[in-house]
């Protein structure tokens, strides 16, 4: 079974993952990873932490001349930033200097988390709640990522809306969407609604505020029969929903139609199927985003993550001092305008992360050929259906 867990403060020395049951024989480079992993830095809207950092990947174990060896994969990715936090985040000595944060930023995880474990300065919850674990994820989604590629399976994401900008698809060649969102400063395929996203970015920074938005995650080529019908906690839409959903600040997910499905009839909300010799069955929409009844159905995985505005604002709404009680403006910190060409990224990594899973359980084996002669053996039976 595939399964990471990360560890890590924001402004510690640095953000760890530990990756198990990726099987042996995978081409594993830290060059390939420190790709995505420098496109998570990127898009028009991050803050000066992005100029500090320069992400890359130290891998600590599991991996043997470039391939994977069965054991657990360690993904260690330093902090830069972290030399002018040392004493700040001192695992030792107590910084007497340091500043106590008391006013508790509405919408972020400060007010619940420090009550809930105790503390009176909410950094102790603010640096694991941070965005920056994201970097974390990404690694791994980048060598599940590889694993997938095995199997022809490729996934990316673009931006759909920002802020009250929305792209226009309807004009965009769908095999040019990936290269355009590449291309864009925020991840936008549509030109004209990426210089419109970038001046509203630029009107909220301005204005001391935060924008929010949208980005859709695609994986193609991802076999029938992921995930399954028959139990709650193995339906492929399911986990991929909470994979995405743990992304912070990422408030809704959407399969296919989506939120759209509510007002949609049902002679219009699903998809028909055809068959020819040469396809095999077939269908010519995509309403469903690539899964039914929990499993995927040979179509693309098509899911849509609305990531809300960032709760730190350079000019704060009003908090409560923890101390004094009384009405104060919350703490202002340091912090991106808009991170969503990002989410996009770390949403890829999470669908890969998931994708990866599924293909492990389906197809099994310690070691990445017998995963692959499961696959091929499966592939001949349905084709025969
Ligand atoms: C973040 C706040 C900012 C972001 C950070 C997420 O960091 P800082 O507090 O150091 O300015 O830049 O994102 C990252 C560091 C990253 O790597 O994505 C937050 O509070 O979530």
């Amino acid at each position: 079974m595939i399964r990471f867990s990360t560890a890590g403060e924001s402004h510690g020395q640095g953000i760890v993952a530990i990756l198990e049951g990726i099987p042996a024989g995978l081409n594993i480079n830290t060059e390939d990873i420190d790709v995505d992993l420098a496109r998570r830095q990127k898009g028009y809207g991050r803050g000066q932490r992005m100029n500090i950092e320069t992400d890359q990947v130290h891998i600590l174990s599991g991996v043997r001349y470039a391939k994977s060896m069965g054991s657990p994969i360690t993904l260690f990715i330093f902090n830069r930033d972290w030399e002018n936090w040392q004493s700040v985040m001192s695992p030792t000595s107590v910084d007497i200097d340091g500043k106590h944060l008391k006013k508790p930023r509405p919408g972020h995880a400060d007010l619940a988390g420090l009550m809930k474990y105790g503390v009176d300065d909410f950094r102790n919850i603010l640096e694991r709640a941070s965005a920056r674990e994201t970097a974390a994820r990404v690694a791994v989604g980048a060598v599940c990522r590889e694993l997938l590629k095995e199997f022809g399976i490729n996934i990316y994401s673009y931006v759909e809306t920002i802020g009250k900008v929305s792209a226009k698809m309807s004009g965009i060649d769908k095999s040019q969407i990936q290269h355009l969102a590449e291309m864009s400063f925020v991840r936008c395929p549509d030109k004209a609604a990426s210089k419109k996203m970038i001046q509203i970015i630029k009107q909220a920074s301005s204005k001391g505020d935060t924008l929010g938005g949208k980005f859709k995650v695609v994986a193609e080529n991802v076999p029938v029969g992921l995930g399954s019908h028959t139990q709650w906690d193995l339906k492929l839409d399911g986990r991929l929903a909470q994979s995405l959903m743990s992304i912070q600040a990422i408030k809704a997910v959407e399969v296919g139609m989506g939120t759209k499905f509510a007002s949609t009839l049902g002679s219009a909300s699903h998809d028909e199927i055809f068959y020819s010799n040469k396809k095999g069955f077939y269908r010519t929409t995509n309403r469903a985003g690539g899964t039914e009844g929990g499993m995927s159905n040979g179509e693309n995985i098509e899911i849509s993550c609305t990531m809300k505005s960032i709760p730190s604002l350079s000019k704060p709404l009003k908090s409560v001092n923890i101390d004094t009680k009384k009405v104060e403006k919350a703490e202002a910190v340091r912090s991106d305008v808009c991170a969503v060409p990002a989410a996009g990224i770390v949403g890829e990594a999470a669908v890969a992360f998931e994708l990866a899973r599924a293909m492990v359980e389906k197809f099994g084996g310690d070691c990445l050929e017998d995963m692959k002669n499961n696959y091929k053996a499966y592939v001949s039976r349905i084709q025969i259906i």
